[in-house]
């Protein structure tokens, strides 16, 4: 089964035909940032009309909580102010092929989890450092979807109860201090401003400022971790995402985990799937749900 798979971030839309973990013709755009319901339905038209003939289902990793073919936003900031978009619909205008949707960061959970011992590992997280801060959970070997395409969304937890308003409307959130765009928010303000990327080889470099905020980053991180472990009993997760993946982000992120008391504690490791976590998790988790 060949699978047109997407993967819908706040930054960046990743296309390819995906058949088992073969990856082929990946293409990436970036995400429009205005007009954006307008933009998403011409640019979901063009990569349909793109691979026309060349698959047989379609299967999307949306970020935002998708729920009966419905995107939702939770922080419409990171799509350009869109809340609401009706993903599925916009899609089947195109194709008459099945079309499958799911969260962006519950669908790298699943291909990740894969990748795991699934006998010895029951509870497993995944979490994205990416334009937000995404999550997804599997607990008793089952990733969360149900019943509302909510479960997951664990960026929207509080770090900082006196941080930073986030896009959500909610105060504090883990995503509103360790984001890719929470770090840019900073670093837009310094006296020598720059972006996220640039803020890593400053830190790299042991530049002060920059070591503070990814470190500030790395810590939500670390303590989003403890909670998981706590709350759940998550026993391994896994870090993604262009933030997440950065070099010397991950080690940083295991530094302050280090730091708390040992049943907090699980172990930690950088998606093995990199960048295409997403693609492949759609494309296989889509085949779990042929039949519904
Ligand atoms: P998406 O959120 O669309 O899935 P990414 O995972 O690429 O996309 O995350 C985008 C965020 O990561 C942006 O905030 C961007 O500034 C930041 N970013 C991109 N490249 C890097 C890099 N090399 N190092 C650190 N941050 C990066
Ligand atoms: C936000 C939220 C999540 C998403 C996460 C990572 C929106 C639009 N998105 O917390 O659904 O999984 O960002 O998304 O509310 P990304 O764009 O960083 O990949
Ligand atoms: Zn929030």
């Amino acid at each position: 089964m060949r699978c047109l798979a997407l993967d819908i971030g706040g930054t960046k839309i990743a296309s390819a035909i995906v058949s088992g973990n073969q990856v082929t013709q990946r293409q990436q755009i970036h995400t429009p940032q205005q007009n954006v319901a307008e933009a998403m339905h011409q640019t979901l038209a063009k990569l349909l009309s793109d691979y026309a003939g060349q698959f047989d289902y379609v299967a999307v990793a949306s970020t935002g909580i998708i729920n009966k073919g419905i995107l939702t936003a939770l922080n419409p900031k990171n799509l350009g102010g869109l809340a609401y978009f009706p993903l599925k619909q916009s899609l089947s205008q195109h194709t008459s092929k099945p079309v499958y949707l799911l969260n962006d960061a519950q669908a790298a959970t699943y291909a990740e989890y894969q990748r795991q011992d699934k006998k010895s590992l029951q509870n497993f997280a995944f979490i994205t450092v990416s334009t937000g801060v995404g999550g997804g959970l599997i607990l008793n070997r089952q990733l969360l979807t149900e019943p509302n395409g909510i479960a997951g969304h664990i960026g929207h937890t509080v770090a900082d109860p006196n941080g930073p308003v986030c896009g959500c409307g909610r105060v504090g959130c883990v995503e509103a201090i360790a984001s890719g765009r929470a770090i840019e928010a900073v670093s837009k303000q310094w006296d020598d401003p720059c972006d996220p990327k640039e803020v890593f080889a400053r830190f790299r470099k042991t530049d002060e400022k920059a070591t503070a905020l990814v470190s500030r980053s790395a810590k939500a991180i670390a303590n989003l971790v403890a909670d998981l472990v706590i709350g759940m009993d998550v026993q391994q997760v896994v870090i993604g995402g262009s933030v997440g993946l950065a070099e010397g982000y991950l080690p940083l992120v295991k530094q302050y985990l280090a730091q708390m008391p040992e049943i907090y504690r699980c172990p930690l490791e950088a998606a093995q799937l990199g960048q295409d976590a997403g693609l492949i998790g759609a494309a296989a988790w889509a085949l779990t749900q042929w039949h519904d």
